[in-house]
């Protein structure tokens, strides 16, 4: 398959420049003004149009069994969703439940995701600590190109681990060259706080958010930060949501840690007062965790991204239906925690962040696409429009507009969280594995064309480097 995208402007993490696209088989062959098309090359018009990697969603959770449902959207659905919206992959969540080990789990995402429409890859959760989960850690990097592992330290009795864990898993995955991804709330502060709100008798949405205040993220935030920093290992903090969160990884940064963080598109843009809607429903649809927040916090996550504290954009995508929202009707902690966002993450960041002057259009590549693909050691293969790279492009229209709504999205999901916003910028023409999948409103994604992108270790000379660090006696004091 051949497919020369042109007249358009070419936009990376770091310029911008009119050049034509030539893709073969899948990847970028020649990129340059003007540039013959070969006989038998599907013509791809991007006149007014930039030309810029396609996206790339660190974090999702399609079909993913949680608090005794299934999310809505598949592989499939969600995939073709993000393509409508200009996500070319996502890295989904292999999540091991009672009884099935680390591999387990990989193998039933792996065989779940076969049906996927566009790329995709898996962050794999250690949910507890074993020679058998150290053993198989191994496996996965060496074998199976995992160089990512999640925790959660929250939803205590299901997937929350200690610091005793973090500390063995977060000091393994440092020896194997792979990085931990953390998802940051003191589980045991929810749990106190839930109890208590129900036994005042308050049940309903806005209960979540009361029992999840900023505080119970900031302190998990400083305290995983603080166990990486005694293991001198690099961390990444999932859908960082507060100030104080975001402050805790700007502090450390500025220590010379390498803490990366990622905010999702959901809490650049929607606050707490979604919980104060009388609907139950309505208010029921924007439980997640972690909650939506007094709307000033918005204001640290925009300049994490603009400063560079905070690196990648992403969506958390895990959907569940008023039925299944409707189990906690009568108890706010069973509402299954989750909202969606995969088609609508680049048009709100656009709007948000290029059309209000916080983001240049080269930034808006950097945490929308690039610096996921650097941060998860998938650069240059994506992540970039360069020769070599994989044919995953975005042909972005920056005037036109659409307006967000269930009626339209292509999301397997019967609400949609940004319903009603009007939008300037949208993914006119997407290009997945160098065919065009998405074309102005025309939805063209094929059931299993996306493949498993393997991601490999980190170079042991950054490993070396951490544990020298670390280890050596510190001046003038003899070693006995
Ligand atoms: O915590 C997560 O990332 C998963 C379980 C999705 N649900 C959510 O509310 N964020
Ligand atoms: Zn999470
Ligand atoms: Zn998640």
């Amino acid at each position: 398959m051949t497919l020369l995208v042109r007249g358009g402007t070419v936009v990376t993490a770091d310029r911008s420049f009119r050049a034509d696209v030539l893709c073969q088989g899948g990847t970028i062959v020649q990129i340059g003004p003007d540039l013959e098309a070969p006989s038998r090359a599907e013509v791809v018009d991007a006149g007014g149009l930039l030309v810029m990697p396609g996206g790339i969603d660190p974090h999702t959770h399609m079909e993913m069994p949680f608090m005794g449902q299934v999310a809505s959207d598949d592989f499939f659905t969600g995939t073709s969703a993000g393509v409508a919206g200009g996500t070319t992959m996502i890295i989904d969540f292999a999540i091991p439940g009672a009884g099935t080990s680390l591999l387990g789990a990989w193998r039933e995402w792996s065989a779940k995701a076969e049906k996927a429409a566009a790329d995709y890859s898996f962050h794999v959760a250690v949910t507890g600590w074993s020679e058998q989960v150290s053993e198989e850690m191994g496996t996965l990097v060496r074998d199976h190109g995992v160089n990512s592992f999640k925790h959660f330290m929250a939803y205590k009795g299901a997937l929350m681990v200690d610091d005793d864990v973090l500390l063995r898993s977060i000091g393994r995955a440092l020896e194997l060259g792979a990085i931990c991804n953390i998802h940051a709330e003191n589980g045991d502060a929810v749990v106190h706080l839930q109890q208590r709100l129900l036994a005042a008798g308050i049940t309903g949405p806005e209960a979540h958010a009361l029992s999840r205040p900023p505080v119970v993220e900031g302190e998990a935030a400083q305290r995983v930060i603080a166990i990486a920093s005694v293991l001198g290992a690099p961390i990444y903090i999932v859908h960082v949501s507060t100030e104080e969160a975001a402050g805790a990884i700007a502090a450390a940064r500025a220590r010379g840690e390498r803490v990366y963080g990622e905010v999702l598109a959901q809490h650049l843009v929607l606050d707490e007062s979604v919980y104060q809607n009388a609907d139950w429903a309505t208010a029921a649809a924007y439980v997640m965790s972690p909650p939506f927040r007094p709307r000033h916090h918005q204001k640290a996550l925009w300049a994490g991204l603009v400063s560079g504290n905070l690196q990648t954009t992403a969506t958390d995508h895990c959907v569940f239906c008023a039925p299944q929202k409707a189990v906690g009707r009568d108890d706010f902690t069973k509402i299954p925690n989750g909202t969606g966002g995969v088609e609508d993450r680049l048009s709100i960041l656009w709007h948000h962040g290029v059309g209000t002057g916080r983001l240049t259009p080269e930034e808006f590549v950097r945490v929308t696409s690039t610096n996921t693909a650097q941060i998860f050691n998938i650069y240059p293969r994506k992540g970039v429009v360069a020769p070599g790279s994989d044919a995953d492009l975005v042909l972005w229209d920056a005037h036109a507009s659409r307006t967000i709504s269930v009626k339209t999205h292509h999301q397997n999901v019967d609400f949609n969280v940004f319903e009603g916003m009007e939008v300037t910028g949208l993914a006119r023409r997407t290009i997945a594995g160098g065919k065009l999948v998405w074309d102005d409103g025309d939805l063209r994604t094929v059931r299993g064309a996306g493949c498993y992108i393997p991601r490999p270790a980190f170079s042991p000379s950054m490993q070396a480097l951490a544990i020298r660090n670390r280890l050596t006696a510190p001046k003038g004091v003899a070693r006995r």
